[in-house]
Protein backbone atom coordinates (compact mmCIF):
# COMPACT_ATOMS: atom_id res chain seq x y z
CA UNK A 1 0.00 0.00 0.00
CA UNK A 2 1.16 3.14 -0.50
CA UNK A 3 0.83 6.70 1.89
CA UNK A 4 -1.56 7.68 -0.27
CA UNK A 5 -4.61 5.05 0.04
CA UNK A 6 -3.56 5.13 4.24
CA UNK A 7 -5.85 7.13 5.87
CA UNK A 8 -3.81 9.83 7.12
CA UNK A 9 -3.09 10.26 10.99
CA UNK A 10 -5.92 12.40 12.56
CA UNK A 11 -6.16 14.43 15.80
CA UNK A 12 -8.87 16.42 16.97
CA UNK A 13 -9.81 19.43 19.27
CA UNK A 14 -9.38 17.52 22.10
CA UNK A 15 -5.81 16.44 21.71
CA UNK A 16 -4.26 19.49 20.12
CA UNK A 17 -5.61 21.80 23.15
CA UNK A 18 -3.70 19.27 25.11
CA UNK A 19 -0.74 19.20 22.72
CA UNK A 20 -0.92 22.98 22.78
CA UNK A 21 -0.46 23.08 26.69
CA UNK A 22 1.76 20.69 27.04
CA UNK A 23 4.63 22.34 24.55
CA UNK A 24 4.13 25.29 26.61
CA UNK A 25 5.11 23.08 29.39
CA UNK A 26 1.81 23.16 31.26
CA UNK A 27 0.77 20.16 33.10
CA UNK A 28 -0.74 21.02 36.21
CA UNK A 29 -5.04 21.55 35.04
CA UNK A 30 -7.29 22.32 38.17
CA UNK A 31 -11.13 21.50 37.38
CA UNK A 32 -14.31 19.96 37.24
CA UNK A 33 -15.44 17.89 34.86
CA UNK A 34 -19.25 17.60 33.17
CA UNK A 35 -20.20 18.49 29.43
CA UNK A 36 -18.33 19.17 27.32
CA UNK A 37 -14.72 18.68 28.61
CA UNK A 38 -15.52 15.25 30.51
CA UNK A 39 -13.27 13.71 27.97
CA UNK A 40 -11.22 16.29 27.87
CA UNK A 41 -9.98 15.69 31.62
CA UNK A 42 -9.95 11.60 30.93
CA UNK A 43 -7.71 12.68 28.01
CA UNK A 44 -5.60 15.09 29.73
CA UNK A 45 -4.50 12.35 32.46
CA UNK A 46 -4.11 9.85 29.54
CA UNK A 47 -1.60 12.05 28.54
CA UNK A 48 0.41 12.33 31.52
CA UNK A 49 -0.86 15.85 32.58
CA UNK A 50 -2.10 15.81 36.05
CA UNK A 51 -5.63 16.51 36.20
CA UNK A 52 -6.74 17.65 40.20
CA UNK A 53 -10.09 17.24 40.24
CA UNK A 54 -12.21 20.00 42.30
CA UNK A 55 -15.42 19.56 44.56
CA UNK A 56 -16.18 23.24 43.38
CA UNK A 57 -15.06 25.45 40.50
CA UNK A 58 -14.23 28.67 42.74
CA UNK A 59 -11.44 26.15 44.84
CA UNK A 60 -9.85 25.24 41.23
CA UNK A 61 -9.82 28.40 40.12
CA UNK A 62 -8.06 29.92 43.56
CA UNK A 63 -5.50 26.91 42.71
CA UNK A 64 -5.09 27.39 39.38
CA UNK A 65 -4.26 31.30 40.28
CA UNK A 66 -1.78 30.78 43.17
CA UNK A 67 0.16 28.33 41.00
CA UNK A 68 0.55 30.72 38.84
CA UNK A 69 2.08 33.36 41.74
CA UNK A 70 4.40 30.61 42.96
CA UNK A 71 5.66 29.13 39.32
CA UNK A 72 5.46 32.44 36.62
CA UNK A 73 3.24 29.89 34.49
CA UNK A 74 -0.40 30.50 34.12
CA UNK A 75 -1.95 28.31 36.32
CA UNK A 76 -4.65 26.64 34.01
CA UNK A 77 -8.14 26.19 35.50
CA UNK A 78 -11.18 24.11 33.28
CA UNK A 79 -14.36 24.32 34.04
CA UNK A 80 -18.08 23.15 32.34
CA UNK A 81 -20.51 25.39 30.75
CA UNK A 82 -22.10 28.30 32.56
CA UNK A 83 -22.49 27.63 36.27
CA UNK A 84 -19.42 25.95 36.45
CA UNK A 85 -18.27 28.83 34.20
CA UNK A 86 -19.42 31.27 36.54
CA UNK A 87 -18.01 29.43 39.63
CA UNK A 88 -14.83 29.49 38.09
CA UNK A 89 -15.34 33.52 37.57
CA UNK A 90 -14.92 34.95 41.01
CA UNK A 91 -11.25 33.07 41.22
CA UNK A 92 -10.49 34.94 37.37
CA UNK A 93 -11.42 38.35 38.56
CA UNK A 94 -9.68 37.71 41.50
CA UNK A 95 -6.52 36.46 39.94
CA UNK A 96 -6.89 39.75 37.91
CA UNK A 97 -7.31 41.68 41.04
CA UNK A 98 -3.86 40.72 42.36
CA UNK A 99 -1.68 40.37 39.44
CA UNK A 100 -1.58 36.88 39.77
CA UNK A 101 -1.06 34.59 35.81
CA UNK A 102 -4.27 32.34 35.14
CA UNK A 103 -6.20 31.09 32.29
CA UNK A 104 -9.92 30.36 32.62
CA UNK A 105 -10.27 27.58 30.22
CA UNK A 106 -14.42 26.82 29.97
CA UNK A 107 -16.21 24.72 28.16
CA UNK A 108 -19.14 26.74 26.16
CA UNK A 109 -22.50 25.89 23.91
CA UNK A 110 -22.98 26.17 20.68
CA UNK A 111 -22.60 29.66 18.99
CA UNK A 112 -25.49 29.21 16.28
CA UNK A 113 -28.02 28.78 19.55
CA UNK A 114 -26.18 30.87 21.97
CA UNK A 115 -26.71 33.97 19.72
CA UNK A 116 -30.10 33.40 18.89
CA UNK A 117 -30.89 32.45 22.56
CA UNK A 118 -32.79 29.47 21.24
CA UNK A 119 -31.58 27.61 24.70
CA UNK A 120 -29.09 25.14 24.16
CA UNK A 121 -28.02 23.26 27.76
CA UNK A 122 -26.37 25.68 29.77
CA UNK A 123 -26.40 28.35 27.30
CA UNK A 124 -24.21 31.71 28.08
CA UNK A 125 -22.39 34.00 25.97
CA UNK A 126 -19.62 33.55 28.27
CA UNK A 127 -17.29 35.33 26.67
CA UNK A 128 -19.17 38.66 27.06
CA UNK A 129 -19.34 38.20 30.47
CA UNK A 130 -15.31 37.20 31.02
CA UNK A 131 -13.94 40.43 28.73
CA UNK A 132 -14.39 43.13 31.74
CA UNK A 133 -13.04 40.82 34.92
CA UNK A 134 -9.78 39.88 33.12
CA UNK A 135 -7.17 40.79 30.81
CA UNK A 136 -7.59 38.99 27.82
CA UNK A 137 -10.79 36.75 26.44
CA UNK A 138 -10.50 34.54 23.40
CA UNK A 139 -12.64 32.28 21.71
CA UNK A 140 -11.30 29.83 19.59
CA UNK A 141 -14.01 28.54 16.92
CA UNK A 142 -11.76 25.99 14.72
CA UNK A 143 -9.29 23.13 15.52
CA UNK A 144 -6.15 24.69 13.54
CA UNK A 145 -6.76 28.11 15.74
CA UNK A 146 -6.39 26.16 18.82
CA UNK A 147 -2.39 26.65 19.09
CA UNK A 148 -2.94 30.65 18.38
CA UNK A 149 -5.85 30.66 20.90
CA UNK A 150 -3.69 29.29 23.29
CA UNK A 151 -0.50 30.90 22.90
CA UNK A 152 -2.08 34.24 23.13
CA UNK A 153 -3.64 33.22 26.52
CA UNK A 154 -0.60 32.58 27.89
CA UNK A 155 1.55 35.79 26.71
CA UNK A 156 -1.80 37.85 27.80
CA UNK A 157 -1.80 36.17 31.23
CA UNK A 158 2.14 36.47 31.95
CA UNK A 159 3.81 39.54 30.18
CA UNK A 160 3.94 43.11 31.90
CA UNK A 161 1.52 42.71 34.74
CA UNK A 162 -0.11 39.46 34.84
CA UNK A 163 -3.48 38.49 35.06
CA UNK A 164 -6.29 36.42 34.43
CA UNK A 165 -7.09 35.74 31.13
CA UNK A 166 -10.48 34.11 29.82
CA UNK A 167 -10.14 31.21 26.97
CA UNK A 168 -14.46 29.85 25.44
CA UNK A 169 -13.82 26.36 23.78
CA UNK A 170 -17.18 25.54 22.36
CA UNK A 171 -18.47 22.02 22.51
CA UNK A 172 -18.22 21.78 18.68
CA UNK A 173 -14.18 22.69 18.60
CA UNK A 174 -13.21 19.26 20.33
CA UNK A 175 -14.77 16.65 18.25
CA UNK A 176 -13.31 18.67 15.06
CA UNK A 177 -10.83 15.96 13.28
CA UNK A 178 -7.65 17.46 11.19
CA UNK A 179 -4.21 15.55 9.58
CA UNK A 180 -1.98 15.09 13.00
CA UNK A 181 0.92 16.63 10.94
CA UNK A 182 -1.08 19.53 10.17
CA UNK A 183 -2.55 20.31 13.18
CA UNK A 184 1.22 19.52 14.68
CA UNK A 185 2.26 22.05 12.85
CA UNK A 186 -0.25 24.83 14.03
CA UNK A 187 0.79 24.81 17.61
CA UNK A 188 3.18 27.57 18.95
CA UNK A 189 5.67 27.14 21.59
CA UNK A 190 5.62 30.90 23.01
CA UNK A 191 9.06 32.29 22.79
CA UNK A 192 9.69 34.80 25.72
CA UNK A 193 6.49 35.02 27.19
CA UNK A 194 7.12 37.49 29.55
CA UNK A 195 9.49 39.79 28.07
CA UNK A 196 12.09 41.77 30.02
CA UNK A 197 11.53 45.42 30.52
CA UNK A 198 14.39 47.12 31.07
CA UNK A 199 14.08 50.96 32.28
CA UNK A 200 15.23 54.52 31.00
CA UNK A 201 18.64 55.09 32.20
CA UNK A 202 17.44 58.66 32.98
CA UNK A 203 14.36 56.78 35.44
CA UNK A 204 16.97 55.15 37.18
CA UNK A 205 18.86 58.03 37.79
CA UNK A 206 16.18 59.44 38.98
CA UNK A 207 15.04 57.30 41.74
CA UNK A 208 19.00 56.81 42.70
CA UNK A 209 19.03 60.40 43.18
CA UNK A 210 15.81 60.91 45.21
CA UNK A 211 17.27 57.94 47.56
CA UNK A 212 20.48 59.41 47.90
CA UNK A 213 18.83 62.95 49.38
CA UNK A 214 16.73 61.52 52.04
CA UNK A 215 16.91 61.20 55.46
CA UNK A 216 14.49 58.63 56.77
CA UNK A 217 14.10 56.28 53.59
CA UNK A 218 11.82 52.91 53.62
CA UNK A 219 11.35 50.51 51.00
CA UNK A 220 8.55 49.19 50.82
CA UNK A 221 8.18 45.57 49.06
CA UNK A 222 5.18 44.15 47.74
CA UNK A 223 3.92 40.68 46.10
CA UNK A 224 4.71 41.95 42.49
CA UNK A 225 8.32 41.45 43.92
CA UNK A 226 8.04 38.19 45.11
CA UNK A 227 6.70 37.25 42.41
CA UNK A 228 8.99 38.65 40.06
CA UNK A 229 11.55 36.20 41.63
CA UNK A 230 14.23 38.41 41.86
CA UNK A 231 15.02 37.58 45.17
CA UNK A 232 18.74 38.03 45.31
CA UNK A 233 18.87 41.42 43.80
CA UNK A 234 16.57 42.82 46.25
CA UNK A 235 18.31 41.29 49.10
CA UNK A 236 21.45 42.58 47.91
CA UNK A 237 19.38 46.21 47.05
CA UNK A 238 18.16 46.28 50.94
CA UNK A 239 21.35 45.60 52.44
CA UNK A 240 23.60 47.30 50.11
CA UNK A 241 21.51 50.55 50.81
CA UNK A 242 20.89 49.67 54.43
CA UNK A 243 17.74 50.84 54.30
CA UNK A 244 14.89 49.44 56.52
CA UNK A 245 12.16 48.03 54.78
CA UNK A 246 8.31 46.76 55.00
CA UNK A 247 7.12 43.83 53.82
CA UNK A 248 3.67 43.73 52.25
CA UNK A 249 1.63 40.72 53.58
CA UNK A 250 2.80 38.14 50.86
CA UNK A 251 6.08 39.70 50.48
CA UNK A 252 6.74 38.45 53.86
CA UNK A 253 9.68 36.19 53.44
CA UNK A 254 11.19 38.00 50.75
CA UNK A 255 14.02 38.51 53.40
CA UNK A 256 13.64 36.53 56.39
CA UNK A 257 10.94 38.06 58.66
CA UNK A 258 13.76 38.12 61.25
CA UNK A 259 16.14 40.38 59.17
CA UNK A 260 17.67 43.43 60.96
CA UNK A 261 16.44 45.97 58.88
CA UNK A 262 12.80 44.40 58.48
CA UNK A 263 10.58 47.67 59.98
CA UNK A 264 7.96 45.51 60.61
CA UNK A 265 7.54 45.64 64.41
CA UNK A 266 7.93 49.51 63.97
CA UNK A 267 4.99 50.00 61.32
CA UNK A 268 2.44 52.49 62.26
CA UNK A 269 6.23 54.31 63.37
CA UNK A 270 7.91 54.15 59.69
CA UNK A 271 5.34 55.08 57.87
CA UNK A 272 4.00 58.50 58.80
CA UNK A 273 7.82 59.51 59.56
CA UNK A 274 9.62 58.30 56.26
CA UNK A 275 10.45 61.06 53.77
CA UNK A 276 11.15 58.73 50.79
CA UNK A 277 9.07 55.56 50.23
CA UNK A 278 10.49 53.13 47.39
CA UNK A 279 7.59 50.70 46.62
CA UNK A 280 8.83 47.43 44.90
CA UNK A 281 6.28 46.02 43.29
CA UNK A 282 3.36 47.54 45.72
CA UNK A 283 0.06 49.42 45.05
CA UNK A 284 -1.12 52.20 46.93
CA UNK A 285 -4.51 51.25 47.22
CA UNK A 286 -6.44 50.67 50.63
CA UNK A 287 -3.68 48.46 52.06
CA UNK A 288 -1.53 51.36 52.43
CA UNK A 289 -4.27 54.09 52.90
CA UNK A 290 -3.56 54.81 49.51
CA UNK A 291 -0.52 56.65 50.37
CA UNK A 292 -2.69 59.31 52.40
CA UNK A 293 -3.81 60.54 55.86
CA UNK A 294 -2.94 59.76 58.84
CA UNK A 295 -0.89 56.14 58.04
CA UNK A 296 1.52 58.92 55.85
CA UNK A 297 1.43 61.62 58.25
CA UNK A 298 -1.25 63.82 56.77
CA UNK A 299 -3.46 65.79 58.70
CA UNK A 300 -6.78 64.01 57.72
CA UNK A 301 -7.75 62.10 54.52
CA UNK A 302 -7.19 64.34 51.53
CA UNK A 303 -3.49 65.19 52.35
CA UNK A 304 -0.62 62.47 52.15
CA UNK A 305 2.30 63.14 54.55
CA UNK A 306 4.90 64.42 52.50
CA UNK A 307 6.59 61.62 51.71
CA UNK A 308 7.91 61.40 47.95
CA UNK A 309 7.48 58.18 46.14
CA UNK A 310 9.65 55.90 44.11
CA UNK A 311 7.11 53.30 42.53
CA UNK A 312 8.85 50.37 40.67
CA UNK A 313 6.56 48.18 38.78
CA UNK A 314 5.94 46.95 35.04
CA UNK A 315 2.64 48.80 34.30
CA UNK A 316 3.08 52.60 33.20
CA UNK A 317 -0.28 53.25 34.46
CA UNK A 318 0.08 52.65 38.01
CA UNK A 319 2.53 56.01 39.31
CA UNK A 320 -0.27 58.52 40.15
CA UNK A 321 -2.92 56.55 41.34
CA UNK A 322 -3.36 58.13 44.41
CA UNK A 323 -0.46 60.33 44.87
CA UNK A 324 1.95 62.23 42.89
CA UNK A 325 4.90 59.88 42.45
CA UNK A 326 8.05 61.61 42.15
CA UNK A 327 10.26 58.70 40.67
CA UNK A 328 7.95 56.25 38.46
CA UNK A 329 10.95 53.26 37.48
CA UNK A 330 8.46 51.52 35.05
CA UNK A 331 10.04 47.70 34.29
CA UNK A 332 10.35 44.34 35.23
CA UNK A 333 11.43 44.30 39.03
CA UNK A 334 14.33 41.91 38.50
CA UNK A 335 15.68 44.59 35.49
CA UNK A 336 14.78 47.62 37.68
CA UNK A 337 16.34 46.74 40.78
CA UNK A 338 19.91 45.72 39.17
CA UNK A 339 20.17 48.34 37.97
CA UNK A 340 19.45 50.35 40.82
CA UNK A 341 22.43 48.41 42.25
CA UNK A 342 24.96 49.00 39.31
CA UNK A 343 24.31 52.66 40.36
CA UNK A 344 25.21 52.07 43.94
CA UNK A 345 28.78 52.41 44.37
CA UNK A 346 30.72 51.54 47.38
CA UNK A 347 30.83 54.82 48.30
CA UNK A 348 26.89 54.67 49.19
CA UNK A 349 26.18 56.64 52.59
CA UNK A 350 23.80 54.55 54.51
CA UNK A 351 21.00 56.42 56.09
CA UNK A 352 21.73 58.17 59.12
CA UNK A 353 21.78 56.61 62.53
CA UNK A 354 19.11 59.20 64.33
CA UNK A 355 16.39 57.30 61.77
CA UNK A 356 17.61 53.97 62.23
CA UNK A 357 18.03 54.01 65.87
CA UNK A 358 14.52 55.55 66.07
CA UNK A 359 13.17 52.62 64.19
CA UNK A 360 15.53 50.41 66.45
CA UNK A 361 14.08 51.66 69.59
CA UNK A 362 10.25 51.48 68.44
CA UNK A 363 10.91 47.54 67.20
CA UNK A 364 12.52 46.13 70.68
CA UNK A 365 10.06 47.80 72.24
CA UNK A 366 6.92 46.22 70.52
CA UNK A 367 8.84 42.65 70.41
CA UNK A 368 9.60 42.80 73.68
CA UNK A 369 5.26 43.57 74.17
CA UNK A 370 4.21 40.92 71.89
CA UNK A 371 6.88 38.91 73.53
CA UNK A 372 5.01 39.23 76.91
CA UNK A 373 1.84 38.41 75.31
CA UNK A 374 2.75 35.55 73.74
CA UNK A 375 4.34 33.48 76.58
CA UNK A 376 1.06 33.85 78.31
CA UNK A 377 -1.46 30.72 78.48
CA UNK A 378 -5.10 31.70 78.84
CA UNK A 379 -7.81 29.12 78.93
CA UNK A 380 -9.41 28.71 76.69
CA UNK A 381 -6.78 29.69 74.19
CA UNK A 382 -6.74 32.85 72.33
CA UNK A 383 -4.97 34.04 68.98
CA UNK A 384 -1.29 34.70 70.53
CA UNK A 385 -1.62 31.98 72.45
CA UNK A 386 -2.46 29.66 69.81
CA UNK A 387 -0.45 31.45 66.68
CA UNK A 388 2.75 31.20 69.00
CA UNK A 389 2.50 27.73 68.19
CA UNK A 390 1.97 28.31 64.28
CA UNK A 391 5.30 30.85 65.30
CA UNK A 392 7.55 27.96 66.60
CA UNK A 393 6.24 25.58 63.76
CA UNK A 394 6.85 27.63 60.77
CA UNK A 395 10.39 28.67 62.13
CA UNK A 396 11.36 24.86 62.50
CA UNK A 397 9.48 24.30 58.85
CA UNK A 398 10.71 27.38 56.70
CA UNK A 399 10.09 25.55 53.70
CA UNK A 400 6.52 24.74 54.60
CA UNK A 401 3.57 27.12 53.06
CA UNK A 402 1.70 29.41 55.09
CA UNK A 403 -2.37 30.07 53.79
CA UNK A 404 -4.11 32.02 55.59
CA UNK A 405 -7.66 33.48 55.92
CA UNK A 406 -10.43 35.19 58.17
CA UNK A 407 -10.54 38.54 59.85
CA UNK A 408 -8.65 38.10 63.21
CA UNK A 409 -7.34 35.00 62.12
CA UNK A 410 -5.55 36.28 59.32
CA UNK A 411 -4.44 39.51 61.27
CA UNK A 412 -2.91 37.95 64.36
CA UNK A 413 -1.38 35.56 61.99
CA UNK A 414 0.46 38.05 59.72
CA UNK A 415 1.45 40.02 62.39
CA UNK A 416 2.84 36.80 64.93
CA UNK A 417 4.00 34.01 62.21
CA UNK A 418 7.35 35.14 60.93
CA UNK A 419 8.11 33.94 57.46
CA UNK A 420 11.81 33.00 56.41
CA UNK A 421 11.50 32.60 52.75
CA UNK A 422 9.96 34.29 49.50
CA UNK A 423 6.19 33.11 48.17
CA UNK A 424 5.95 30.87 51.74
CA UNK A 425 2.95 32.90 52.58
CA UNK A 426 -0.18 33.28 50.07
CA UNK A 427 -3.45 34.84 51.33
CA UNK A 428 -6.33 36.65 50.77
CA UNK A 429 -4.72 39.70 48.64
CA UNK A 430 -5.58 42.56 47.16
CA UNK A 431 -9.83 42.15 47.98
CA UNK A 432 -9.66 40.47 51.21
CA UNK A 433 -11.75 37.45 50.12
CA UNK A 434 -13.04 34.79 51.74
CA UNK A 435 -12.87 31.40 50.21
CA UNK A 436 -9.20 31.33 48.88
CA UNK A 437 -8.05 28.83 51.86
CA UNK A 438 -8.39 24.83 50.23
CA UNK A 439 -8.08 25.77 46.73
CA UNK A 440 -4.05 27.84 47.62
CA UNK A 441 -3.85 24.68 49.99
CA UNK A 442 -3.92 22.26 47.63
CA UNK A 443 -2.00 24.34 44.57
CA UNK A 444 0.56 24.95 47.18
CA UNK A 445 1.07 21.05 47.80
CA UNK A 446 0.83 20.01 44.47
CA UNK A 447 3.68 22.57 43.26
CA UNK A 448 5.75 22.53 45.85
CA UNK A 449 5.45 19.39 47.27
CA UNK A 450 6.10 21.11 50.33
CA UNK A 451 3.75 20.62 53.64
CA UNK A 452 1.31 23.51 53.65
CA UNK A 453 -0.11 24.47 56.74
CA UNK A 454 -3.30 26.85 56.42
CA UNK A 455 -4.59 28.83 59.12
CA UNK A 456 -8.04 29.28 59.01
CA UNK A 457 -11.05 30.82 60.41
CA UNK A 458 -13.79 29.25 61.08
CA UNK A 459 -15.82 31.67 58.77
CA UNK A 460 -13.07 32.17 56.22
CA UNK A 461 -12.74 27.51 56.12
CA UNK A 462 -16.45 27.43 55.68
CA UNK A 463 -16.15 28.90 52.02
CA UNK A 464 -13.72 26.14 50.59
CA UNK A 465 -14.09 23.60 53.46
CA UNK A 466 -15.51 20.90 51.47
CA UNK A 467 -12.71 20.60 49.47
CA UNK A 468 -11.29 18.49 52.90
CA UNK A 469 -12.25 15.77 50.72
CA UNK A 470 -9.91 16.56 47.67
CA UNK A 471 -6.90 16.77 49.69
CA UNK A 472 -7.37 13.54 51.33
CA UNK A 473 -8.49 11.94 47.61
CA UNK A 474 -5.13 13.31 46.54
CA UNK A 475 -3.74 12.97 49.94
CA UNK A 476 -1.92 15.87 49.89
CA UNK A 477 0.60 17.09 52.71
CA UNK A 478 -2.28 19.53 54.08
CA UNK A 479 -2.61 20.75 57.69
CA UNK A 480 -5.61 22.73 58.07
CA UNK A 481 -6.15 24.74 61.19
CA UNK A 482 -9.68 25.79 61.91
CA UNK A 483 -9.33 29.06 64.43
CA UNK A 484 -12.73 28.29 65.74
CA UNK A 485 -14.60 31.11 67.71
CA UNK A 486 -17.53 30.42 66.82
CA UNK A 487 -18.52 32.50 64.33
CA UNK A 488 -17.38 35.79 62.11
CA UNK A 489 -14.91 37.80 64.12
CA UNK A 490 -16.67 36.61 67.33
CA UNK A 491 -18.67 34.11 68.50
CA UNK A 492 -20.52 35.65 71.78
CA UNK A 493 -22.61 38.18 69.66
CA UNK A 494 -26.40 37.65 70.32
CA UNK A 495 -29.74 38.68 68.75
CA UNK A 496 -30.64 42.08 70.12
CA UNK A 497 -34.00 41.39 69.10
CA UNK A 498 -34.31 38.84 71.93
CA UNK A 499 -35.91 36.45 68.59
CA UNK A 500 -35.26 33.20 68.40
CA UNK A 501 -32.79 33.40 65.24
CA UNK A 502 -29.10 33.67 66.27
CA UNK A 503 -27.09 36.77 65.21
CA UNK A 504 -25.95 37.06 61.74
CA UNK A 505 -22.54 36.33 62.93
CA UNK A 506 -22.72 33.07 65.23
CA UNK A 507 -22.27 29.93 63.83
CA UNK A 508 -23.18 26.27 65.84
CA UNK A 509 -21.45 26.61 68.92
CA UNK A 510 -18.90 23.67 69.52
CA UNK A 511 -18.79 22.76 65.93
CA UNK A 512 -16.54 19.37 65.48
CA UNK A 513 -14.50 20.41 62.24
CA UNK A 514 -11.98 17.97 62.83
CA UNK A 515 -14.53 15.54 61.72
CA UNK A 516 -15.07 16.53 58.26
CA UNK A 517 -11.21 15.12 57.48
CA UNK A 518 -12.14 11.91 59.72
CA UNK A 519 -14.99 11.11 56.74
CA UNK A 520 -12.77 11.16 54.38
CA UNK A 521 -10.02 9.15 56.25
CA UNK A 522 -7.64 12.04 57.08
CA UNK A 523 -6.56 12.96 60.60
CA UNK A 524 -8.94 15.29 63.28
CA UNK A 525 -8.20 16.44 66.05
CA UNK A 526 -9.40 18.50 68.59
CA UNK A 527 -6.89 21.14 70.34
CA UNK A 528 -8.08 23.03 73.38
CA UNK A 529 -4.65 24.36 74.57
CA UNK A 530 -1.54 25.20 72.72
CA UNK A 531 0.45 21.53 73.75
CA UNK A 532 -1.98 19.57 72.19
CA UNK A 533 -2.17 22.34 68.72
CA UNK A 534 2.04 21.78 68.90
CA UNK A 535 1.77 17.82 69.38
CA UNK A 536 -1.01 18.11 66.37
CA UNK A 537 0.90 20.21 63.95
CA UNK A 538 4.60 18.57 64.88
CA UNK A 539 2.78 15.24 63.88
CA UNK A 540 0.92 15.77 60.73
CA UNK A 541 4.31 17.84 58.97
CA UNK A 542 6.25 14.61 60.34
CA UNK A 543 3.41 12.21 58.82
CA UNK A 544 2.19 14.63 55.37
CA UNK A 545 -1.07 13.57 56.15
CA UNK A 546 -4.09 14.88 55.33
CA UNK A 547 -5.11 16.77 58.96
CA UNK A 548 -7.95 19.15 59.98
CA UNK A 549 -6.98 20.86 63.61
CA UNK A 550 -9.88 21.94 65.36
CA UNK A 551 -8.22 25.00 67.28
CA UNK A 552 -11.17 26.26 70.03
CA UNK A 553 -10.23 30.00 70.49
CA UNK A 554 -11.85 31.93 73.22
CA UNK A 555 -15.15 32.99 71.42
CA UNK A 556 -14.54 36.42 72.44
CA UNK A 557 -10.99 37.09 71.87
CA UNK A 558 -11.60 38.74 68.33
CA UNK A 559 -12.49 41.82 67.15
CA UNK A 560 -15.02 43.08 64.48
CA UNK A 561 -13.43 43.21 61.29
CA UNK A 562 -9.59 42.43 62.50
CA UNK A 563 -7.72 45.63 62.23
CA UNK A 564 -9.61 46.94 59.65
CA UNK A 565 -12.35 47.50 61.82
CA UNK A 566 -12.03 51.87 60.73
CA UNK A 567 -13.62 50.62 57.44
CA UNK A 568 -16.82 49.42 58.80
CA UNK A 569 -19.38 52.18 57.78
CA UNK A 570 -20.79 52.22 61.59
CA UNK A 571 -17.47 53.43 62.83
CA UNK A 572 -16.77 55.52 59.84
CA UNK A 573 -19.36 57.54 60.55
CA UNK A 574 -18.95 57.57 64.26
CA UNK A 575 -15.84 59.32 63.64
CA UNK A 576 -17.16 62.35 61.51
P1 LIG B 1 0.75 44.18 47.55
O1 LIG B 1 -0.69 43.77 47.75
O2 LIG B 1 1.72 43.19 48.08
O3 LIG B 1 0.99 45.57 48.02
P2 LIG B 1 0.05 44.67 44.82
O4 LIG B 1 -0.68 43.49 44.28
O5 LIG B 1 -0.78 45.82 45.25
O6 LIG B 1 1.03 44.18 45.96
O7 LIG B 1 1.06 45.21 43.74
C1 LIG B 1 1.79 44.37 42.92
C2 LIG B 1 2.36 45.25 41.81
O8 LIG B 1 3.47 44.55 41.25
C3 LIG B 1 1.39 45.51 40.67
O9 LIG B 1 1.23 46.90 40.48
C4 LIG B 1 2.04 44.84 39.45
O10 LIG B 1 1.90 45.62 38.27
C5 LIG B 1 3.49 44.77 39.86
N1 LIG B 1 4.23 43.66 39.27
C6 LIG B 1 3.88 42.38 39.20
N2 LIG B 1 4.86 41.64 38.64
C7 LIG B 1 5.85 42.50 38.35
C8 LIG B 1 7.15 42.37 37.76
N3 LIG B 1 7.62 41.18 37.38
N4 LIG B 1 7.89 43.47 37.61
C9 LIG B 1 7.42 44.69 38.00
N5 LIG B 1 6.23 44.88 38.58
C10 LIG B 1 5.45 43.80 38.75
N1 LIG C 1 -17.31 37.23 51.62
C1 LIG C 1 -16.14 37.21 50.92
C2 LIG C 1 -16.05 36.44 49.63
N2 LIG C 1 -15.05 37.85 51.36
C3 LIG C 1 -15.13 38.56 52.50
N3 LIG C 1 -14.02 39.19 52.88
C4 LIG C 1 -16.30 38.59 53.28
C5 LIG C 1 -17.37 37.91 52.78
C6 LIG C 1 -16.44 39.36 54.58
N4 LIG C 1 -15.57 38.77 55.62
C7 LIG C 1 -14.34 39.29 55.92
O1 LIG C 1 -13.80 40.27 55.39
S1 LIG C 1 -13.56 38.35 57.09
C8 LIG C 1 -14.87 37.27 57.21
C9 LIG C 1 -15.89 37.64 56.35
C10 LIG C 1 -17.15 36.88 56.23
C11 LIG C 1 -14.82 36.09 58.13
C12 LIG C 1 -14.20 36.39 59.47
O2 LIG C 1 -14.44 35.31 60.35
P1 LIG C 1 -13.43 34.14 60.53
O3 LIG C 1 -12.20 34.85 61.25
O4 LIG C 1 -14.06 33.14 61.40
O5 LIG C 1 -12.95 33.65 59.23
P2 LIG C 1 -12.15 35.41 62.77
O6 LIG C 1 -10.89 34.83 63.32
O7 LIG C 1 -13.37 34.92 63.50
O8 LIG C 1 -12.09 36.90 62.73
MG1 LIG D 1 -14.16 33.03 63.43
Amino acid sequence: MTSDTQSPEQTDGFHLVIDALKLNGITNIYGLPGIPITDLTRMMQANGMRMISFRHEQNAGNAAAIAGFMTGKPGICLTVSAPGFLNGLTALANATTNCFPMILISGSSEREIVDLQQGDYEEMDQLAIAKPLCKAAFRVLNAEDIGVGVARAIRSAVSGRPGGVYLDLPAKLFGQAMDAAAGKATLIKVVDPAPRQIPAPDAVKRALDLLKGAKKPLILLGKGAAYSRADADIRALVEKTGIPYLPMSMAKGLLPDTHEQSASAARSFVLPEADVVMLVGARLNWLLSQGKGKTWGGKDHKAWGGQKFIQIDISPTEADSNVPIEAPLVGDIGSCVSALLAGIGSNWAKPPAEWLNAIAERKNKNVAKMAETLAKNPAPMNYHSSLNVVRDIIKSNPDAILVNEGANALDFTRSIVDMYKPRKRLDVGTWGIMGIGMGFAVAAAVESGQPVIAIEGDSAFGFSGMEVETICRYNLPVCVVVMNNNGVYRGDEVNVTGGKDPSPLVFVKGARYEMLMEAFGGVGVLATTPAELRKAMEEAIKSRRPTLINAVIDEGAGTESGRITSLNPQTAAKKK
